[in-house]
């Protein structure tokens, strides 16, 4: 039980992976979901090799089991990071915000399994053709940068188009949306929003409040107009850069730079609790999300859900 492609070529026992989340994804969450048997992500975000080689550590003092790095593409430090998971020996990868093709030959060697997040049929297909074992087409109902399609949408277009496993991400929460991208061609399932609220999160309290108080339409995308979109919760933060995108918008030169800079750490701020300045990113899907709970008990929980729904084939 539990087993099908993904979970054989990566070596666990769920296909639940836990979204590499920048800022948020430590080595603690991630041993913690490796440990209850899905795939633990830790994400570089923009830190730096030394500030990942220790939350490498981490995990690896919690646990033995198969866990992952997320490399977000768009960090300064991408580079180095590309190296060190080499050096550290790590064995899976995701990356986000662009396209690896750079690094690939040296994570094949060293006998990484890659795993990109895609927005898009032509960029899922790029990656097959480069060497990805797999691929996570992320929607659009997702927290943090996204792509333009749907979940819904995107999912069986790109399981049509490439010969790899394609693991679904963006609005899903619990077992129902399991089920729902299983029937969508999905080999497997990429949870952001429902480890934020996990026990072993290390985001603060009233990041975790403001997650289980969402309701279905509190999430606006920023970011737009600087060709970086970001899912996040609104608060008075998102209505000034909405405001802003406006005005900018109107100009025959936007100011760009000008956006960029009201978002540059704001993530981090909301991560430490500013729940008025910080960028609270999430997902559609927030709503679902109720009460916080370990990892355990969350992947005990949805994989129960989906197994009702699915009739135990799985
Ligand atoms: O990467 C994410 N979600 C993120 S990253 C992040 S931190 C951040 N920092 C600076 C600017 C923006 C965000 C917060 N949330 N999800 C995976 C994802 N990958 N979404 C979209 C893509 C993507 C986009 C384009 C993947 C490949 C791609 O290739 C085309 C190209 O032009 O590079």
């Amino acid at each position: 039980m539990g087993k099908n492609g993904i979970c054989d070529i990566l070596g666990i026992e769920y296909p639940i992976f836990q979204g590499g989340m920048a800022w948020i994804s430590d080595g603690a969450l991630a041993a913690a979901v490796s440990e209850a048997g899905g795939l633990g992500i830790i994400a570089a975000g923009n830190a730096p090799a030394d500030v990942v080689a220790a939350e490498i550590e981490k995990c690896r003092a919690i646990t033995q089991k198969p866990f992952a790095v997320n490399i977000m593409l768009l960090s300064p430090h991408a580079e180095e990071i590309a190296d060190l998971v080499c050096k550290m020996n790590v064995k899976i990868l995701t990356t986000g915000a662009g396209i690896p093709s750079k690094y690939m030959p040296a994570w094949l060697e060293h006998g990484i399994s890659v795993i990109p997040v895609v927005p898009a049929v032509a960029i899922a297909a790029k990656m097959e053709k480069i060497g990805a074992a797999a691929v996570i087409a992320e929607g659009m109902e997702a927290g943090g940068h996204i792509g333009k399609l749907t979940t819904m949408a995107l999912v069986p277009q790109i399981v049509d188009a490439v010969g790899i496993p394609v693991i679904a991400a963006g609005g899903i929460a619990d077992g129902r949306g399991m089920a729902a991208a299983k029937m969508l061609g999905a080999s497997g399932f990429q949870l952001g929003t429902r480890f934020l609220v996990a026990h072993e999160c290390p985001i603060h309290e009233n990041y975790k409040k403001a997650v289980i108080k969402a309701k279905d339409i509190d999430s606006v995308i920023t970011g737009q107009i600087t060709g970086h979109p970001v899912r996040v919760l609104r608060n008075k933060l998102s209505s000034k850069f909405l405001e802003m995108e406006k005005a900018e918008a109107k100009k025959d030169a936007p100011d760009i730079k000008k956006i960029e800079e009201l978002g540059a750490g704001a993530l981090r701020a909301a991560v430490l609790g500013d729940m008025e300045n910080g960028s609270i990113m999430a997902g559609q899907i927030a709503a679902l999300v109720r009460k916080e709970q370990s990892c355990a008990e969350i992947i005990a929980e949805i994989w129960g859900e989906y197994l009702k729904l699915v009739g135990g084939r799985e």
